[in-house]
C-alpha cells in the first residue's frame, strides 16, 4: 500500500510510534510518505520505501498565530496526489484529523482525484488533555466520527474518548509497539563504584508530575545510595533542578537531555520511575520493560494494560510516593525481586508488544477502511 503517515516531530510518544510504524510498513514492503514539520525525532536517514514531507507554514504579519493545519492539509492534498496514496494515517487527532479531513473534502471535491482514506490514531493528551478543552472539543469530535477509521491505544483511551467527547463509533484498540530485537538490555559498562540508578524519561510536562519523582526519589535517597537519571527536556526540568539543588541532592543527579541512544541509558538503569497524573499507554516504560528495567508508576490511565501489578512492574495511586519509594528501594535491596520483575517485563514486553504481533493490527485496519479504494 501507499500510506501518507501525518506525526508531530517532537519527542512526544505519538511521534515515535509514528517513526517506528513507518520504519516497520516499509520494511514489510509499503510505500510510506511521513509529513511533518521536520524529520521526526528518530527518524532515519536513507531507508528504502521510506520518504519524508516536510511541512512549512509560512509567517505573514498580519498574522499573530502559524496556520499550521491548513499547510498541512494542503500538504497532504498534494503529496496524495503526488504518490497516489491509498491511506492518509493520521497519529494524534489535533490537528492532524481536522486536517486529514479537510485534505479529503478538497479531493473528494476534485472529480479527476483519487481519495485516500483516512485514519485516525488517538494517543492521549489528544484526547485528555487538549481534545477535551471547550476550545477544541466539537471540532476534534466530528473529525474522529468523519475519519473512515480510527484507533487508540489503550482501551482506557478508547473509555476516554467515548465518555470526554461522546463518540459512539467504533474504535479499534491496537497498543502501542517497539521493535523488541532493537529494545533489549545490552552489555554497556556501568561506571566503576556507580550507585542504583533510578530513571525517569519524558517531555517534563506538568502532566508527568516532575515534582513527585523529586519527592520520590528524595525518599529513596534517605534509604539507600542511588543516582537520579533524568533524560528529556521540557518546561518542568528547570523547577526541579531548583528543587533537587534546594533538597541537597544535586550531587546525586544527571540529566541527560533527549537522547537518541535510549536503549544504552535503559541498559545502565536499575528502575524507571513514571508517576504520571495520567497515562494513556506509558510507551517509555514498555521500553524500560523491554531493557529488564523494572518500572515503578502511577495507576492511571492504560499504564495497568501495560504492566502487571507485582508480577512486571509496581503500580501506586499517584500521590502515594512513599509506595513508590518503598518498592523501588525494594528493588535495589532485593536482586532475587529485581531479576523476576525485569525477566517478567521483557517476556510481556515480546509476547504482547513487539512490532511483529501489533504492526499487522495496523496493515489489518487499513485494509479494513470501509471505502478504501
Ligand atoms: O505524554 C506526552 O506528553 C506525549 C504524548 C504524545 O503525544 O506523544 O504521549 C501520549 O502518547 C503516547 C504514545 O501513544 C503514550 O505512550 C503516552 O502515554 C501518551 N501520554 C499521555 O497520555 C499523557
Amino acid at each position: 500500500m501507499r500510506i501518507g503517515i501525518v506525526c508531530y516531530a517532537s519527542t512526544g510518544g505519538s511521534g515515535i510510534v509514528a517513526t517506528e510504524l513507518a520504519i516497520a510498513l516499509a520494511d514489510r514492503g509499503h510505500e510510506v510518505h511521513v509529513l511533518s514539520t521536520e524529520p521526526p525525532f528518530r527518524f532515519p536517514r536513507n531507508r528504502q520505501s521510506l520518504h519524508f514531507h516536510e511541512v512549512a507554514t509560512p509567517a505573514y504579519p498580519l498574522f499573530r498565530e502559524p496556520q499550521y493545519a491548513l499547510s498541512l492539509a494542503t500538504a497532504i492534498v498534494q503529496v496524495s496526489r503526488h504518490y497516489h496514496l491509498d491511506v492518509v494515517h493520521a497519529l494524534y487527532a489535533v490537528p492532524h484529523a481536522a486536517a486529514a479531513y479537510l485534505a479529503r473534502q478538497i479531493m473528494i471535491a476534485h472529480p479527476t482525484d483519487r481519495v485516500p482514506c483516512v485514519m485516525t490514531t488517538l494517543h492521549g493528551t489528544d484526547i485528555t488533555l487538549v481534545g477535551s478543552d471547550p476550545s477544541y472539543t466539537e471540532t476534534v469530535a466530528f473529525c474522529i466520527d468523519q475519519s473512515d477509521g480510527v484507533t487508540a491505544v489503550s482501551e482506557s483511551l478508547k473509555a476516554d474518548t467515548c465518555q470526554l467527547l461522546g463518540i459512539t463509533r467504533e474504535i479499534r484498540v491496537i497498543p502501542n509497539f517497539l521493535d523488541a530485537a532493537r529494545f533489549a538490555r545490552r552489555d554497556v559498562p556501568r561506571r566503576p563504584g556507580g550507585t542504583p540508578r533510578i530513571v525517569h524519561i519524558s517531555n517534563f510536562r506538568p502532566v508527568k508530575r516532575i515534582g513527585a519523582v523529586v519527592d520520590v526519589f528524595a525518599r529513596v535517597r534517605a534509604q539507600v545510595p542511588a543516582t537520579l537519571v533524568l533524560v528529556g527536556d521540557g518546561p518542568e526540568l528547570a523547577p526541579a533542578r531548583q528543587r533537587l539543588q534546594a533538597l541537597g541532592l544535586g550531587g546525586d543527579v544527571e540529566y541527560a537531555g533527549e537522547r537518541l541512544d535510549i536503549v544504552d541509558v535503559l541498559s545502565q538503569a536499575d528502575v524507571f520511575l513514571l508517576p504520571s497524573a495520567t497515562e494513556s499507554f506509558g510507551l517509555a516504560a514498555l521500553e524500560a520493560m523491554a531493557c529488564e528495567v523494572p518500572v515503578v508508576a502511577s495507576r492511571v490511565g492504560g499504564v495497568p494494560e501495560v504492566i502487571d501489578d507485582g508480577v512486571t512492574g509496581f503500580l501506586h495511586e499517584p500521590e502515594d510516593i512513599g509506595g513508590m519509594a518503598g518498592n523501588i528501594v525494594r528493588l535495589v535491596n532485593e536482586p532475587a525481586l529485581h531479576a523476576r520483575v525485569a525477566a517478567a517485563a521483557r517476556q510481556v514486553a515480546i509476547e504482547r508488544f513487539s512490532a511483529a504481533r501489533i504492526v499487522p493490527m495496523y496493515e489489518a485496519a487499513y485494509a479494513a477502511l470501509s471505502d478504501y479504494r
